[in-house]
């Protein structure tokens, strides 16, 4: 039987969605106007004031936002109030540059509460669970969220906090955790530090997870519900939205859904930035519809996906879905011509039962033309000959989606350094022109 958290808003009649979609994107536009001059330059280079947007089709009249603006406005530039006003501030982790702050009032944390809620609930939450929360408490968005979300549900939460696996795996025995939330991919490294303490991770009460903050296929999904003997959901979010909490996918599995009474959505071509045709893969650009702090407009996520055409979900919910995030669009590497999202690589490798966690993409050039090695560690040690048949079969199987032959590195468990929270796919090692 499908739960809600907010039955009311989550079933929404969709004609009654949009005529709150234009009253809430009506208020943000005069809001950022009225208060952010970034917003008002813009509004006047355009030559639109926010009495041209009439429908929510006139959306398109309004300028875009990217990461760039965030960053030369950074850290409060985007501001609609005095910092007196906010009650805690969130910071992207700024390892492409500088970190993307987004501060929010009382009114935000309500709100992020709520759509995690939602989320949670839709992936099984309820106040009778034991919730541990593997994610680090800091300036990332993730913890938090998944805190406030679990504690409005009534769970018990247990803020277990950064790494330290064999703690995690410790805590999840000791407390009888039901309920896991967390990075993708820290999860797989999570079952086999269990299995490496003796411990299947089967046999631990954990029956459910919601997991996500990086590309997160249907073979890494496939692995963990495997390992763990749960069921998975995939939330998806980021720091300028809110952080976690943008849309998470139903007992359907089949797509996301995305808040959108909280949030507008739009699928674009990323380079012409015209509107994608329904089911078709674009950009997706976000607008905020009741963020106090710092509302954004038309906001580029560079997340690629796919809008599914409306009608209301098998589980009741009329809110849009989008396909998985296929991969960001700067994620996408070109190698010899040919368009590979890492996603791609991804989805052969996890195919393969003797293939572990962790892998990567290492992209050099010798004598001028692009070469690409895959490095992709093994569940556990293999033979010289069993890697040879191993390094084979993924050849001849990432050969068959990206069209050329890539070199192969088989590697032993925990070989590659772990990079920090999210997983690091892509080196490009390059000659620069
Ligand atoms: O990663 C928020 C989050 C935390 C989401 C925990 C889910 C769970 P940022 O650090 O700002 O925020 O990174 C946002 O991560 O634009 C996507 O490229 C990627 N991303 C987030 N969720 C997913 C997902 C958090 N479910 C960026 N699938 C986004 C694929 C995801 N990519």
């Amino acid at each position: 039987m499908e739960h809600f958290f907010n039955t009311k808003m989550e079933t929404l009649p969709k004609k009654k969605l949009q005529e709150l979609q234009l009253e809430r994107l009506q208020n943000t536009v005069h809001l950022v106007y009225e208060t952010v001059p970034f917003y008002k330059n813009a509004f006047k280079k355009l030559k639109v004031t926010p009495a041209d947007i009439k429908t929510l089709e006139d959306i398109r009249k309004l300028p875009l936002t990217t990461k760039d603006d965030l960053r030369k406005n950074a850290p409060f530039g985007l501001m609609t109030t005095t910092l007196e006003s906010c009650v805690e501030l969130h910071a992207s982790s700024g390892t492409t540059g500088v970190p993307v702050t987004v501060c929010y009032t009382r009114g935000d944390l309500e709100v992020w509460s709520e759509v995690m809620a939602r989320c949670l609930t839709m992936s099984g939450l309820t106040k009778k669970d034991v919730f541990q929360n593997p994610i680090p408490y800091g300036t990332f968005t993730g913890a938090f969220g998944f805190h406030y979300g679990a504690q409005k549900i009534g769970a018990l939460v247990i803020p277990s906090g950064q790494g330290q696996s064999e703690r995690q795996i410790k805590l999840m025995e000791y407390y009888g955790t039901t309920f896991l939330s967390g990075v993708a991919s820290y999860m797989v490294r999570l079952g086999q530090v269990a299995l490496e303490m003796g411990i299947d991770p089967r046999r631990l009460k954990v029956r459910n997870g919601l997991f996500g903050a990086e590309m997160f296929t249907p073979g890494l999904k496939t692995r963990i519900m495997d390992a763990w003997g749960m069921d998975v959901h995939d939330i998806y979010g980021l720091t300028e939205m809110c952080g976690p909490g943008v849309s998470t996918d139903c007992d359907q599995h089949d797509g996301l859904h995305l808040w959108e009474d909280h949030f507008l959505v739009e699928c674009v071509d990323p380079i012409t930035l015209e509107p994608v045709g329904p089911e078709e893969e674009g950009e997706l650009v976000l607008t905020t519809l009741t963020k106090e702090g710092m509302p954004l407009l038309r906001y580029r996520t560079r997340d690629i996906a796919k809008l599914y055409d409306q009608g209301t979900c098998e589980c009741g919910r009329t809110h849009v879905r989008h396909s998985m995030i296929k991969g960001r669009s700067d994620d996408m590497v070109i190698i010899r011509g040919t368009n590979i999202y890492p996603g791609q690589i991804e989805s052969v490798l996890m195919k393969h039962p003797l293939v572990g966690g962790n892998w990567r993409m290492v992209l050099t050039t010798e004598n001028d033309v692009d070469m690409l090695t895959v490095e992709v560690e093994t569940k556990q040690r293999l033979s010289q000959i069993e890697s040879e048949q191993l390094a084979e079969t993924l050849q001849s199987g990432i050969k068959a989606v990206i069209v050329f032959t890539p070199c192969i590195d088989v590697l032993a468990p925990n070989t590659i350094l772990e990079t920090g929270l999210k997983a690091k796919r892509v080196i490009d090692n390059r000659k620069k022109e």
